[in-house]
């Protein structure tokens, strides 16, 4: 059932046990929504849980209450309500659909949603769930406490490139700047993420090395083995390198994981690349987009490639 924000807040004012979960291979955005929400609810009282099927990268440690969140068991609990964020897709939460038993209420703002939940509000024009959130506790009157701030400030920063891509609206520079007054420190967070482990910055340098272009310079492609991956906590922020290369519309990173699984990353300048994401089973947003395959990755770079081409001559996939 489509929710407006106001019901979603009296749904929220009438639970009392909830469990909060987010989409896996976490970002800023779901983290710190997730634990924004969070915080609040256990204001109000409310038995609040939170439930992630996956770990927390290194760089979102700085969060606060990161470590509180807890992992799905096998054991099947109850709640009043699960609150899925941030996750256009009930696959994208793991096992978690399965430790939970409750109504499932969504917050998102992917265009791709599918709507699997018992309620849903879906905001595709806020550029984070975030957003979405922030708007969500002011209608409710909550005490925006610099915690809630910096969790909702780097849910915003991050899902927009720090205020750099396409999404990063009148609303996005507002909030954030409200953000500020509440407490969040833009430099204090920034400087957090941008620090890397030499580890990091000496695996990036493995990585490029892997860069092929392809289709005259329109689409530019990276892959990491699984024995890169091993020396590393994440590979955040690598598809920005062939993404900014002078020329390219599309940017690809195949992760080639262990047990078989290719995790592609989709970038863009202006093409829709999530309709490209979903075409393969994933989704996200019009300029980042991801999906996972299993297969080889000579049969699935070449397959991919086609489907990019395709795309990027307007043909429908
Ligand atoms: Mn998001």
């Amino acid at each position: 059932m489509n929710f407006s924000l106001k019901q979603v807040a009296d749904l929220l004012q009438n639970v009392s046990t909830v469990i909060l979960t987010a989409h896996v291979h976490p970002d800023g955005d779901c983290l710190g929504s997730m634990l924004a929400l969070n915080e609040y609810l256990a204001s109000r009282g409310k038995s609040v849980k939170m439930i992630l099927d996956d770990e927390v990268p290194a760089l979102y440690k700085f969060l606060p209450e990161h470590e509180t969140i807890g992992k799905p068991t096998t054991k099947v609990i109850s709640a009043d309500l699960l609150i899925v964020l941030d996750a256009s897709d009930i696959e994208r939460i793991g096992k978690v659909k399965e430790h939970v038993n409750a109504p499932i209420l969504n917050i998102d703002h992917h265009i791709s949603n599918t709507k699997f939940a018992d309620y849903w509000y879906i905001n595709s024009k806020s550029a984070a769930t975030g957003e979405i959130i922030f708007e969500l506790l002011k209608l409710l009157n909550a005490k925006i406490t610099p915690t809630i701030a910096t969790c909702l400030y780097t849910a915003i920063a991050t899902d927009c490139g720090f205020f750099r891509y396409a999404n990063t609206s009148v609303q996005t520079m507002r909030y954030a700047a409200d953000l500020i007054e509440f407490g969040a420190k833009p430099n204090a967070i920034s400087e957090y993420m941008e620090t890397k482990p030499l580890e990091s910055i000496l695996t990036l340098a493995k990585v490029l090395e892997t860069l092929e272009l392809h289709h005259h310079g329109k689409i530019a492609t990276i892959t990491v083995s699984p024995d890169t991956l091993d020396t590393l906590d994440s590979t955040e922020g690598f598809i920005n390198y062939p993404r900014i290369i002078e020329g390219v519309e599309i940017a690809i990173m195949f992760k080639v994981m262990n047990e078989g699984t290719i995790r592609i990353s989709f970038r863009s300048k202006t093409v829709d690349v999530s309709k490209l994401a979903l075409s393969f089973g994933g989704g996200g947003h019009a300029r980042a987009a991801g999906c996972a395959i299993v297969g080889k990755i000579e049969d699935i770079k070449i397959k991919v490639l086609n489907s990019a081409v395709k795309q990027l001559a307007g043909k429908t996939l």
